[in-house]
């Protein structure tokens, strides 16, 4: 099992509700668990349409034996299941779900960049992410 942390985002519909239930989902892959979850903060969106809805984000911890393109792809598959459609780039959307850090993994693939390539950059996420790294 590698200790993996997940970049969770929502902006549209329940977004509480939206978020709880990709944590569930998430805990019901195979062979994955999710250790802990930070809480939910509000946040202005960064980059895109200035005019979206505000974000709640959260970053998870979770265990896995997937691998990276596997976890990716199931997070594909939440993200739709959850009503995710694809408009423009950082547009709103119902869910959004990022793997952040996949163990000591640095992967750089068309579909996959690992650590997030933009993480740093991101307050939402690193402060999501240090109150449970
Ligand atoms: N996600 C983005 C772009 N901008 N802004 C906030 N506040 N929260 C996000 O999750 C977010 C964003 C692209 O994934
Ligand atoms: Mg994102
Ligand atoms: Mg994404």
């Amino acid at each position: 099992m590698v200790i993996c942390y997940i970049g969770v985002g929502s902006n549209l519909g329940d977004r509480v509700k939206n978020i709880k239930s990709a944590i569930k989902e998430i805990g019901a892959l195979k062979r994955t668990k999710v250790m802990k979850a930070s809480k939910l903060i509000e946040t202005k969106p960064v980059g895109g349409l200035k005019l979206q809805p505000k974000f709640l984000n959260a970053a998870l911890k979770i265990k896995t034996s997937l691998f990276p393109v596997a976890l990716l792809k199931n997070l594909k598959i939440i993200e739709k299941q959850l009503g995710r459609v694809k408009t423009v780039r950082n547009g709103p959307r119902t869910i959004d779900l990022d793997i952040l850090l996949y163990g000591d993994r640095i992967m750089h693939t068309r579909d996959l960049i690992i650590p997030h390539p933009r993480m740093f950059k991101r307050d939402f996420v690193i402060r999501s992410l240090s109150k449970i790294i």
